[in-house]
């Protein structure tokens, strides 16, 4: 009877798996959003983590390209605007941490991953900011691509990653117009301050095509990923939004995009535009774009130059227990 018992089990814990992965999707499919507490499937809980420990490290090593320029802005205002932006991402990194350690992904654990390269981050960080121009070229394109990718997120399916998009988004617009501002300025400027501009938009313009990941054919993760509304829209669909919401944007500034191929579809009312180096994302991805290197080496000394502070936050941490418990 016993062993019966025993033998019964996995098929018995089997059948509630799948009872409990039936009522999973029925929630999902009635947009019912899912928290902290209560049961996911092993794979969602995984796919979340990659997900919000890939973006959160993209907010931490996009602080790199951009930081490197608060000294150099070119006035107190500017200065201003651009540290507020650095540590705006700073604090977009920390609310991520906090939304995949809700799914037992410590943070120590996600910084390892990051720090010994074996955690991905956005191709697009990967790539230098080398004039002034490049700093309105990321706020612009980059954090103007980053809201096209992140306002389907204020509505996925698991409630800490969605809260914390809602507040990201309201920032990333904030840092998009202080982006697009900037570019404006340079292109009211001077013959060489304009020059800088399409520079700097001729370099970042396929990159951030790039940000919107592998066509959907390739994208291997999107189909689970949409049956779960983790994923609202296919990687090319909001490329395809960005390209469309970025042309006129350029031609107000009167910019040319880097793209020959560029043209209007009437029939579907898009703009279609010219086949994108997938070789180069691969190397990118693979570390070999031009920045790998110095990005995780710059995480990796800012960490090693921030242990005295983690160990005073410690020893304060461990004076207040005393304290209280005294
Ligand atoms: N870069 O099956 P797929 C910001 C990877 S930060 C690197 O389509 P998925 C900002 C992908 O991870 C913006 N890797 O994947 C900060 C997967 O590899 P694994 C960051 C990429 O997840 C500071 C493989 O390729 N935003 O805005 O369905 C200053 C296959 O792809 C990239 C986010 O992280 C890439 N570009 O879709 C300024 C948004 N693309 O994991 C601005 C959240 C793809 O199997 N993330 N890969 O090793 C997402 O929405 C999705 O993860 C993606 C990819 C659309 C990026």
């Amino acid at each position: 009877m016993y062993t019966q018992a025993l033998n019964d089990r996995p098929a018995a814990a089997a059948v509630e798996d799948a009872d409990q992965a039936e009522r999973f999707q029925a929630r999902i499919d009635a947009e019912d959003r899912i928290e902290a507490n209560d049961w996911m499937p092993e794979a969602y809980r995984r796919t979340l983590v990659r997900q919000i420990s890939q973006h959160a490290h993209s907010e931490i090593i996009g602080q790199l390209p951009e930081g490197n320029w608060i000294t150099r802005a070119p006035s107190l205002r500017r200065k201003a605007a651009l540290l507020a932006k650095v540590q705006d991402e700073c604090g977009h990194g920390l609310y991520l941490y906090a939304a995949a350690e809700t799914l037992d992904a410590s943070r120590e654990e996600l910084m390892d991953q990051l720090m010994e390269g074996r955690a991905r981050y956005s191709s697009i960080f990967n790539y230098p900011a080398t004039t002034w121009a490049d700093i309105g070229a990321i706020g612009w394109l980059v954090d103007g691509a980053a809201i096209m990718n992140q306002i389907p997120l204020c509505r996925c399916s698991y409630g800490p990653y969605a809260r914390a998009m809602i507040r990201v988004c309201k920032e990333e617009s904030f840092h998009q117009r202080q982006g697009f501002e900037i570019m404006m300025t340079l292109c009211n400027g001077t013959v060489a301050q304009k020059a800088m501009a399409q520079d700097a938009l001729n370099r970042w313009w396929w990159p951030c095509l790039m940000m919107f990941g592998p066509p959907d054919g390739a994208s291997q993760h999107s189909d689970q990923s949409t049956r779960w509304k983790i994923k609202r829209f296919s990687n090319d669909a909001l490329r395809q939004k960005f390209v469309d919401a970025t042309v006129p944007q350029a031609e107000y500034l009167g910019l040319t995009l880097p793209d020959p191929a560029l043209a209007f579809d009437a029939a579907t009312g898009h703009w279609t535009h010219g086949e994108i180096d997938w070789d180069e994302f691969k190397q990118v991805l693979a570390g070999n774009g031009p920045c790998n290197r110095d990005r995780i080496e710059a995480r990796r000394a800012a960490h090693e130059n921030g242990e005295w502070v983690r160990a005073a936050a410690a020893a304060f941490a461990a004076k207040q227990s005393q304290r209280q418990a005294a």
